[in-house]
């Protein structure tokens, strides 16, 4: 395990290698515990780079057995070895020489899951960010491009099946039971985009013909036995390829492309060029197996993979920094491809919701950081919600401001100006500025200013004149190391909504720039005056969440109804009542915390029934109309000094009143969205299931009776039913003999599918209430759970810390104490698991004082340990300070 050096790297410090890698050469004989990899590479010094400069390439915890210059051993006083990095002097001024380096591994006792590792007996790899360094010493940095050929050797029997990037260019026996097979990749790539498999896995074949007509064989591995399982990521990886010809012109590039499964990953799935390796659980799915979420994620992450081949690969990053010039740009690009499979309308509701609970709360509290980061400690800290979320969000703006077809041709320009080199933010930025002709200066602060902007608007409507004005004022809040912050531009999407439910025509506009429907807000505070306003309108705001902020802006409820009724914005019709739901909500909590009882807007409660009955609306949307703002949106509304059990008694308290008020439309809606056809993940069926299922939520809440989920749970043919009756069933009546029996069966039903236990595990560790760490801690005991299989770590102590507020921050602080140890623990096998798993704590200053107390000393704990990670002791103190 790499331990703290105190090493700061910063942007600012950038500096291109000395020398140039031109093309690498690996060979692997696998052996569990003896792996031997050679990798002969082929440098040249860099024109203009100092002559004494020595070769410095990247390692961590290597065994070196050999180091050869052109063939010959390397005099021992040529070179050293610092631990991070083997210096090498003495080499060419101006020829190229070859540099071989052999190193020995031992893939089954790495448990980081980085580098080269073993994951059920398959042989596999994860190189980003700095995984590849832990192969063979290297220039482990994205701007470093080669030439790759890499030849594997491994046991016949045991692996059959042997893959490396690129084309396989020969396979052959080896003698004793053995084989080789080489791969070549012909485009030049960076040593995070390395990937090797090799085990004994079943495959599942196609073929997809390009625009050029050029036939590409696909293929999907997994374990024996799953092949069925991945039927639908192949089609959602065969859309994918159509959709990126058709709305981004990107033409797929090998003659191959593969993807993996594997059960044991750090994260959702990576990139490697030709190679994409995926968790498991964003590839096996089938109706009994999986949830309609997880159709739509796998749909997602296929997507995105395979996205990354232009945006990402065929264009890298010049250095870690720019990471959101892959990642933000590529969500970006999945989001898209998604809202056209599906419901556009529904789909930004659901990536609204997301980004409010995960980027939100990030950008609020102490691990804030910019879009485009200019100091880190550990990278692999940085792959973040808002790298990824709020980079889409911002590349988003940007298709906003500059139109659909401008941003179109920004895209082309940046594929033909960037392709098959490294490149950064501004250099993305400078193709719209070129396209457009527009200055972006002011906008690109959202890759710089940490902090999620908070508008406030006020409005007014001059009858005599017919006029409405908007004022709007902006805060960028302060953030770790960013005290002040600049104005930003913020592109709102807009209408005004007359008492007639029309939208009034826009006439002319003072006081700022108003670009169709978008009203851009570039000063600190503006107001916009619109005239011949016939009448007084409401200000449907931030249509479609335009941009990324928090907008404070009081409406009536009759305003916010009109919205709800009339915007023809789906999205917006959705946040306002949303919107409504919020303060029924605070309302509530300011009750009970003064032991009061809650009572709640029966106008409210109408709006959202008549939603909900509305058959003008597709049942997608009626059930996220239905959700409730969660208890993170709660805590996030509240801001300081939370109590999570008062959130959760809220927010129980108005889904009862809900399903008391609306108990007819509940049972109507149960019965007319079910459905006797086969099962089909597509997105009107999944529509149907969720309004269905959320029926059965209100149902249960109004009845106060486990019976209709239980008979529920008995008679689902679908995972999409089942978990959610047994959700149902786990939170609302632990303890009734019906749950028991069904957990009890589910969990039979389904002993050897270790993702459908995860679901299992999840379910339990989402039961609110003080019980519910008893319950964790009972659970890890249990035979099924297994803390090496980070899927099973993050199902149970990950679903635990991130989504039961009420049982991890229970008042006694025993949650937090809990957390802390399992940090520690895992900490000395997985450092990146480790550290995900602590940032379950980043929003401990908005908690009540007692329990933030408690929080802070369980970060104390863990950062006064001595020997922690860089990934943990950066997260700790960063919580800390
Ligand atoms: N580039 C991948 C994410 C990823 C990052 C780091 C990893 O290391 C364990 C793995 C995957 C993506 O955006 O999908
Ligand atoms: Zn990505």
């Amino acid at each position: 395990m790499r331990t703290e050096t105190g090493q700061v790297f910063t942007l600012a410090d950038y500096k291109p290698t000395d020398f140039i890698l031109e093309r690498i050469d690996l060979t692997f004989e696998l052996h569990p515990l003896e792996t031997k990899v050679t990798a002969r590479s082929l440098f040249h010094r860099r024109p203009g780079a100092a002559t004494d400069a020595p070769l410095i390439l990247d390692g961590d915890e290597l065994v070196m057995t050999s180091l050869l210059l052109d063939g010959i051993e390397l005099a021992r006083d040529r070179y050293e070895e610092t631990g991070r990095h083997l210096v090498i002097d003495g080499l060419p001024e101006e020829i190229a020489f070859e540099i071989t380096v052999e190193t020995m591994l031992a893939p089954a006792n790495n448990t980081q899951l980085m580098g080269l590792y073993r994951s059920n007996g398959v042989y596999c790899t994860q190189c980003e960010a700095e995984g590849f360094r832990r192969i063979t010493y290297a220039y482990d940095r994205p701007d470093a491009l080669g030439v790759y050929t890499v030849h594997i050797i491994a046991d016949k029997a045991t692996c059959p099946v042997m893959l490396s990037n690129g084309n396989c260019i020969g396979k052959a026996g080896y003698g004793e039971g053995k084989h080789f097979a080489s791969w070549f990749d012909p485009h030049p790539k960076p040593s995070y985009l390395f990937a090797l498999v090799a085990g004994d896995l079943g495959v599942v074949e196609d073929t997809f013909t390009t625009m050029s007509g050029r036939e590409v064989a696909l293929k999907i591995y997994v374990e024996h036995g799953k092949e069925p399982r991945a039927a639908y990521a192949m089609d959602a990886l065969k859309r994918s390829m159509h959709w990126d010809e058709e709305v981004f012109g990107r033409e797929y590039d090998l003659d191959i492309f593969m993807i993996v499964a594997v059960s044991d990953f750090n994260m959702g799935a990576m990139e490697n060029k030709g190679l994409n390796i995926f968790n498991d659980k964003y590839v096996l799915a089938d109706p009994e197996t999986a949830t309609d979420a997880d159709f739509a994620n796998i749909e997602a992450i296929i997507a995105h993979e395979y996205f990354h081949n232009w945006t990402g690969n065929r264009i890298t990053c010049r250095d870690w920094f720019q990471l959101c010039l892959k990642e933000g740009l590529t969500v970006y690009r999945d989001h898209e491809f998604s809202a056209d499979q599906r419901s556009r309308a529904v789909k930004r509701i659901t990536e609204v919701r997301h980004l409010k609970s995960e980027q939100f709360p990030e950008d609020a509290g102490p691990l804030a950081h910019p879009v485009r980061p200019t100091r880190y400690k550990e990278i692999n800290n940085f792959y973040t919600s808002t790298v990824y979320e709020k980079g889409s969000e911002v590349t988003r703006m940007i298709a906003t401001i500059l139109g659909r077809e401008t941003f179109k041709q920004g895209m082309d320009l940046y594929f033909e100006r960037h392709d098959g080199k490294a490149a950064t933010i501004e250099d993305f930025v400078k193709c719209f500025e070129d396209v457009s002709e527009r200055d972006l200066g002011q906008f690109s602060r959202w890759y710089h200013q940490a902090g999620t902007p908070l508008v406030s608007v006020s409005t007014e409507y001059d009858a005599d004149q017919q006029e409405f004005s908007v004022s709007l004022e902006q805060i960028v809040p302060p953030t770790p190391g960013q005290a002040r912050k600049e104005p930003m531009h913020i592109p709102l999407k807009f209408g005004l909504i007359l008492p007639n439910g029309n939208e009034a025509e826009l006439d002319g506009v003072t006081g700022g720039d108003v670009t169709e429907d978008v009203l851009h807000l570039t000063e600190r505070s503006q107001t916009f005056t619109f005239t011949n306003i016939p009448a007084r309108p409401v200000l449907s705001l931030n249509r479609g969440f335009s941009a990324p902020i928090n907008v404070d802006y009081t409406l009536t409820t009759e305003d916010l109804t009109q919205i709800a009724v009339h915007d023809r914005d789906l999205f917006a019709r959705w946040q306002a009542l949303n919107s409504l739901a919020l303060p029924e909500l605070t309302g509530a909590v300011k009750a009970l915390r003064k032991g009061d009882a809650p009572t709640f807007n029966p106008a409210f409660i109408a709006a959202l029934l008549a939603a909900a009955a509305d058959e003008d609306l597709e049942p997608a949307f009626r059930a996220q109309a239905l959700a409730l703002p969660s208890e993170s949106d709660l805590a996030r509304e509240i801001g300081a000094n939370n109590d999570p059990d008062a959130n959760l008694v809220a927010r129980l308290s108005l889904l009862n009143a809900i399903g008391l008020t609306g108990r007819k439309i509940f049972a109507n809606l149960f019965e007319t969205m079910s459905s006797s056809a086969p099962f089909k993940p597509d997105a009107a069926s999944a529509g149907k299931r969720a309004l269905r299922n959320t029926a059965l939520t209100y149902l249960s809440f109004a009845d106060n009776d486990p019976t209709l989920a239980r008979e529920t749970f008995d008679k689902a043919d679908n995972m999409t039913d089942l978990s959610h009756a047994l959700t149902v069933l786990a939170h609302h009546y632990p303890d009734s003999a019906e749950t028991a029996e069904a957990l009890e069966a589910f969990a039979k039903r389904f002993e050897g599918n270790p993702l459908v236990l995860d679901k299992w595990f999840a379910i339990q560790a989402t039961t609110p209430g003080p019980d519910a760490l008893d319950r964790v801690k009972s659970l890890m005991e249990s035979p099924r759970f297994n803390a090496g299989n980070p899927n099973r770590v993050r199902a149970l102590i990950g679903t635990f810390a991130f989504s039961n507020l009420s049982g991890f921050a229970r008042a006694d602080g025993a949650g937090f104490a809990f957390l802390a140890d399992q940090v520690l623990d895992i900490d000395t096998r997985n450092p990146q698991l480790a550290s995900r798993l602590l940032t379950s704590m980043r929003s401990w200053r908005m908690l009540e004082p007692q329990r933030a107390e408690y929080a802070k000393r369980a970060l104390a704990k863990i950062d006064s340990s001595a020997s922690l990670s860089v990934d943990v002791r950066d997260i700790a103190e960063r919580m800390l300070q």
